[in-house]
C-alpha cells in the first residue's frame, strides 16, 4: 500500500514505538524515528525493519535526538513536516521514577510540551497531528472502577504527575490553538518486546531462564497488584485510529479485564511447565514447585522455591488496581482487543525460552556467564 503521509515517532527504539513503525510501515507510511545517542546500539526492536539510508527512496529515517533537547525537536519537526507525531518517547519506569524524578518531569512532561511548542513555532499546527501517550496511572489512588474518560486522576508517582501535565498540556494546545492532538489513555500492555524490568516480562523472562537453568529465583514486589494486561499490538493501532477521526478526542484503551500479579507468574509458570503453589504472607511469601513437566524445565526440580518477595521491589507509593473501560474506544473506534491476557502470557514465555535454549547453548560453550539482570 502507498501512501503520501509522513509520521514522526519519538520512542521508537521501544515497545511502543516498533511495532507502531512497523504498522505505519504497512500503511504506506513514510516513518521518521528518533532514537537516542547510547554507547551500544540500542535499536534491536526496529533493526529488522531499518533500512540504509544508502538505498534508494527509503521509507524508514531515524534521527538522533532526545525529549530533553528543544533545538534539536524543532529541527527534526522542520526537516520532516510530518503530517503525523506520535510522542511515545518517555521514561517511562514508575519504579525509577521514584529514583529519578527531576529527569522523569524534564523527559515526560517537559518534552511534551517542547514538542508541542516546536509544531505552533514552525507554523505547523493546522497541518501535523499529535498523539500523546498518557496512561492509566493517571488514575492513581481508585476513585471509580473500572475507570473511563471522566474519571478523576490521582497519579501516585513523580511518573503519573509528569504524565497528567503532559495530558493537560495536550489537552491545553488543543483548545488554544486549534491542534488536532489527543491522548490515548492507555491501560498497561506487553508484548515479547516488552523491556525487561516491568513486572510481565521480568516474570516471563525470570521464569524461562529458571526452566533451563540459568536463574533460581525470581524477586518480586507487590504480588496483590491488579492490573488490566493488553498486548501491544492491539493497542498501536489504536494509536493510528485516534488520529484519522474527524475531530481530537482522548479515549480510555483497555481491555476491561484485569488480573493480580500473583496470577500472571501462576499463568507463566504452566506456560513453562511448572505448577506452583504459593505460601506465606506480605514480604515473606513464596512459591514452590509442586510438579515439572521435566522436558520444558529440565533446570528445575519439586520443592524448589522459585518466587520470593523481596521489598526492595515495593513502591513509595502503589497504584494497587486498574481496570479499563474502553467503551468510548469501542463506539466510536469499532475497536475491540484480539489478544487475551493468557495468549499473550503464552507468546512472552514462548518467546523467553527460546531466548533461554540461546543462552543456555552460550553459556555452555563458555560464550557467556550469566544473564543480565536487575
Ligand atoms: P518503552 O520504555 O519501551 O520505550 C520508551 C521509549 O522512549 C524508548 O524508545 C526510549 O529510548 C525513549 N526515550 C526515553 N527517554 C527519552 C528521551 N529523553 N528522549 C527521547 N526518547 C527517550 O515504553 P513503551 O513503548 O512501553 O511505552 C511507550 C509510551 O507509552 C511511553 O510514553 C509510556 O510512558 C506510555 N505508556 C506505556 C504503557 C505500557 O503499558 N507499555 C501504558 C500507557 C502509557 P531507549 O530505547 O533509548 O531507552
Ligand atoms: P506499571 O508496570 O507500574 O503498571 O507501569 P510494572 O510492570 O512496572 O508494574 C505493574 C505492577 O507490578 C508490581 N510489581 C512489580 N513491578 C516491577 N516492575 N517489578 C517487580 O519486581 C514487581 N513486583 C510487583 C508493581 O508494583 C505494579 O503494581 C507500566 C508502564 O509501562 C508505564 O509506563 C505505563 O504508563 C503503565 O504501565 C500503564
Amino acid at each position: 500500500m502507498d501512501n503520501n503521509k509522513v509520521a514522526l515517532i519519538s520512542g521508537v527504539t521501544g515497545q511502543d514505538g516498533s511495532y507502531l513503525a512497523e504498522f505505519l510501515l504497512e500503511k504506506g507510511y513514510e516513518v521518521h524515528g528518533i532514537k537516542r545517542r547510547a554507547s551500544l546500539f540500542n535499536t534491536e526492536r526496529i533493526d529488522h525493519i531499518y533500512e540504509d539510508p544508502h538505498n534508494e527512496n527509503p521509507k524508514f529515517y531515524l534521527h538522533y535526538g532526545d525529549l530533553t533537547d528543544t533545538s534539536n525537536l524543532t529541527r527534526i519537526l522542520q526537516e520532516v513536516q510530518p503530517d503525523e507525531v506520535y510522542n511515545l518517547g518517555a521514561q517511562s519506569h514508575v519504579a525509577v521514577s521514584f529514583e529519578s524524578p527531576e529527569y522523569t518531569a524534564d523527559v515526560d512532561a517537559i518534552g511534551t510540551l517542547r514538542l508541542l511548542e516546536a509544531i505552533r513555532f514552525l507554523g505547523l499546527e493546522k497541518k501535523t497531528k499529535f498523539y500523546q501517550a498518557s496512561t492509566s496511572e493517571l488514575y492513581g489512588l481508585v476513585q471509580e472502577i473500572p475507570q473511563k474518560e471522566t474519571t478523576p486522576f490521582y497519579p501516585r508517582s513523580p511518573y503519573a504527575v509528569a504524565k497528567m501535565y503532559a495530558y493537560w498540556i495536550t489537552v491545553n494546545y488543543r483548545e488554544s490553538y486549534g491542534m488536532y492532538a489527543c491522548n490515548g489513555i492507555l491501560f498497561n500492555h506487553e508484548s515479547p518486546r516488552r523491556g525487561e524490568t516491568f513486572v510481565t516480562r521480568k516474570i516471563t523472562r525470570g521464569i524461562a531462564n529458571i526452566a533451563l537453568g540459568l536463574e533460581s529465583c525470581v524477586y518480586l514486589g507487590n504480588l496483590d497488584a491488579l492490573r488490566d494486561w493488553g498486548h501491544a499490538k492491539d493497542y498501536v493501532r489504536m494509536q493510528w485510529l485516534m488520529l484519522q477521526q474527524d475531530a481530537p478526542e482522548d479515549f480510555v484503551i483497555a481491555t476491561g479485564k484485569q488480573i493480580s500479579v500473583r496470577e500472571f507468574v501462576t499463568m507463566s509458570a504452566k506456560v513453562a511447565g511448572i505448577e506452583l503453589k504459593f505460601s506465606g504472607e506480605g514480604a515473606n511469601e513464596i512459591a514452590t514447585v509442586e510438579s515439572i513437566d521435566q522436558e520444558l524445565a529440565p533446570g528445575v526440580e519439586v520443592g524448589d522455591v522459585i518466587i520470593k518477595v523481596d521489598p526492595r521491589y515495593y513502591r513509595p507509593a502503589e497504584v494497587e488496581t486498574l481496570l479499563g473501560d474502553p467503551s468510548k474506544a469501542k463506539s466510536i473506534l469499532g475497536w475491540t482487543p484480539e489478544i487475551t491476557v493468557e495468549e499473550m502470557c503464552e507468546e512472552m514465555v514462548i518467546s523467553d525460552l527460546e531466548k533461554a535454549k540461546q543462552h543456555a547453548l552460550l553459556k555452555k560453550h563458555g560464550y557467556i556467564i550469566s544473564v543480565a539482570k536487575e
